[in-house]
């Protein structure tokens, strides 16, 4: 049974461009419902940290840096198949290659200022969300739309 939870940044390029606004309406409009959300910048280190997965990929120092660069908006998202839906609503990780109407083709100015992010399995949403929130954060929330 696939969960009903995704975990995603507005990272700092689309911040800094006055996105955050019209990036939280497609959210919403697409049906997702917003647990919790905050602003945060990440230190290097951090970002190190959360992207660490990727830690031997070249591009690893520019995204880094990149994701430490100001602030960003954290949040937890609700929807039946949150992973798999919200990935289609962002679209490819290259900008060049997501279709029209998404996230990324809209906001993103480069693969690695690529406007947002978003979890990739559920077991993923769970750690990225536990990441940046404490669970009774979100929790309430949660069992409220459930
Ligand atoms: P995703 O965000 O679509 O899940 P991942 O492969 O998990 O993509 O990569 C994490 C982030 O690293 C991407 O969102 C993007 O910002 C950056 N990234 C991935 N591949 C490249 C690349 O080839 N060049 C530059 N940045 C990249
Ligand atoms: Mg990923």
């Amino acid at each position: 049974m696939s969960s009903n939870k995704t975990f995603t940044m507005i990272k700092p390029g689309a911040v800094r461009n006055k996105h955050i606004g019209h990036i939280l309406s497609k959210i919403e409009e697409a049906g997702f419902t917003i647990a919790a959300i905050k602003t945060t910048q990440m230190s290097l280190q951090v970002a190190a940290e959360f992207y660490a997965v990727h830690k031997d990929k070249p591009f690893f120092q520019e995204l880094i840096s990149f994701m430490s660069s100001g602030p960003i908006i954290a949040m937890v998202l609700l929807k039946d198949n949150a992973v798999e839906d919200f990935r289609k609503l962002i679209g490819a990780t290259d900008p060049d290659k997501a279709e029209e109407g998404t996230i990324r083709k809209l906001f993103a100015t480069s693969k690695t200022a690529n406007a947002i992010h978003g979890s990739d399995s559920d077991e993923n949403a769970e750690k990225e969300s536990a990441f940046f929130f404490a669970r009774q954060e979100w929790l309430r929330s949660s069992e409220v739309v459930l």
